[in-house]
């Protein structure tokens, strides 16, 4: 069954998409927990990082390629930003489909916790 970002992907559900390529989606979190928090997806649903093959390496790059465009568009590049892939139970991933947590626009302290 496709994940909930998959069919954010594929425009079956809504999702407020700021970033597309070929090989990457970034839309707004749901749930924000920063004034910026946007998610970065490869198109390619890989369930977490633990599946993750070298066939991957292109998309996997480009999250950062495209955090690095985003974070310009979003006037957060030079205060700075986290950016974070949660996985597995104990990483509190929620979403089994690999995804960049895309965090800034204030101060965000030495860690995020939720
Ligand atoms: P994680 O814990 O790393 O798996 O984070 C999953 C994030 O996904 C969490 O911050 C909330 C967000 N999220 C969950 N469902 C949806 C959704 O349907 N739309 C959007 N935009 N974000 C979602």
């Amino acid at each position: 069954m496709a994940s909930i970002f998959s069919k954010i992907i594929a425009g079956e559900i809504p999702g407020d998409i700021v970033y597309r390529d070929e090989l990457v989606t970034a839309f707004r979190d749901i749930n924000p927990q920063a004034p910026t928090h946007i998610l970065i997806v490869p198109n390619k649903e890989i369930p977490t990082v633990n599946e993750v093959t070298e066939a991957d390496e292109a998309a996997l790059g480009r999250l950062i390629v495209a955090a690095k465009k985003i974070a310009e568009q979003e006037g957060i590049a030079e205060n700075g930003y986290r950016l974070i892939v949660n996985c597995g139970k104990h990483g509190h991933q929620d979403v089994f489909h690999i995804h960049m947590h895309l965090v800034g626009g204030r101060p965000l302290g030495p860690m995020l916790y939720r």
